[in-house]
């Protein structure tokens, strides 16, 4: 018992609270006040961001006391069917982007056609989401989470569907949240680091926790539906089974698979590795969306470290969708991981 106590009493001592907190609204502000040209609607348009986010992690959180799991009844463009998670969380998604004043276009997953918000005379920026990412996990309380991707409208442009049909090297800011045992947002804009914050439930705010993410170089764990390998061509088979032979260390690599790219993206990016949802015979153009799931998180690899292709081992970013929906095999993680994809291609 006397023990107990000396140990509570000196976590309690010795445990230094931190009152220098970076929290996400203070990072943009930050971040803002570094560019002289800056308006502060970027800024604006993130602060909408982060409450969606919140709100989502809210209610997922909540599911289950809820009556919010299961399906609602319906199916989005891409045929999968739409759970009640997908359509809140679509709406809060949209709800926050139209009542920011800032975003002019949008396009989500969960939406047949692009969104067009006319009211606002500031709107400047064109935004893609997938708000739920994996929500087939949902109802297990597996990690799911919402990838969001952001272009600037063209000078003089009050937008239009051309301006987020880009390649995502324009995105000018691009991340994700992972709606795990902690809800973690991962951002980063054009040409910057990648910093990551963890959502404090009571202080209702977004801390930064992990400033400038930089990826391991290689790491032996692959991630991807195994179960599609009859599917995939001869050069995505041989690689796969190049990973489980012993490797110089005399063992082969690790498998994980969450089925949420999030979290799948999440763990690779801090654990190294590589992430692959190949195009195959059964799904020639691959499976996930450019817009709003491949180059967003393509952004965030290559911003820390990381390389992103797709089948044909084309840079990610540089791939221009021809429609809002448009899907890409991808293989994405660490640099030298990436690099023996490729050599399996050549
Ligand atoms: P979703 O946006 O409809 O949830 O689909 C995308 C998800 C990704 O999160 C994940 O990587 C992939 O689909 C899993 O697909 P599969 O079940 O075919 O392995
Ligand atoms: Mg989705």
């Amino acid at each position: 018992m006397a023990s107990q106590h000396a140990d509570t009493d000196s976590t309690m001592s010795g445990e230094k609270v931190n009152t220098n907190i970076i929290t996400l609204t203070r990072f943009l502000t930050e971040e803002q006040t570094k560019h002289k040209e800056a308006t502060g609607d970027f800024t604006l348009l993130c602060h909408a961001l982060q409450f969606s986010f919140k709100s989502i992690a809210y209610y997922i959180r909540r599911s289950t006391l809820i009556n919010l799991t299961g399906l609602a009844g319906s199916a989005n463009i891409t045929g999968d069917d739409q759970k009640k998670l997908d359509v809140i969380s679509n709406d809060l998604f949209i709800e926050a982007m139209r009542s920011s004043g800032k975003c002019a276009v949008l396009v989500s997953e969960e939406e047949d056609n692009v969104i067009f918000f006319n009211d606002g005379k500031d709107a400047r920026y064109a935004v893609a989401c997938d708000p739920i990412d994996g929500s087939s996990n949902l109802d297990a309380g597996v990690s799911v989470g919402t990838i969001f991707a952001i272009h600037k409208l063209p000078e003089g442009s009050k937008g239009r569907k051309e301006d987020i049909l880009k390649p995502g090297s324009e995105q000018i800011a691009a991340g994700f949240t992972m709606y795990g045992a902690s809800a973690q947002l991962v951002i980063t804009m054009k040409g910057g680091s990648v910093n990551g914050f963890t959502l404090d439930n009571g202080l209702g705010e977004f801390i930064l926790t992990h400033p400038d993410m930089r990826m391991p170089r290689s790491r032996a764990i692959y991630s991807v539906n195994e179960g599609n390998s009859l599917y995939w061509e001869e050069n995505v088979k041989s690689y796969f089974n190049s990973l489980k032979e012993p490797q110089e260390n005399g063992k082969p690599y690790s498998a994980r698979y969450i089925g949420s790219m999030v979290a799948d993206a999440y763990r690779t990016l801090l654990y190294g590795g590589i992430f692959a949802y190949p195009a195959d015979k059964k799904s020639p153009k691959g499976k996930l969306r450019i817009l709003y799931e491949c180059a967003p998180m393509a952004m965030v690899f290559e911003n820390a470290g990381g390389q992103a292709v797709d089948s044909k081992m084309t840079r990610m970013l540089d791939i221009v969708p021809e429609d809002i929906h448009d899907k890409a095999g991808i293989f994405m993680g660490s640099y030298d991981e990436v690099e023996k994809v490729k050599a399996f291609h050549k």
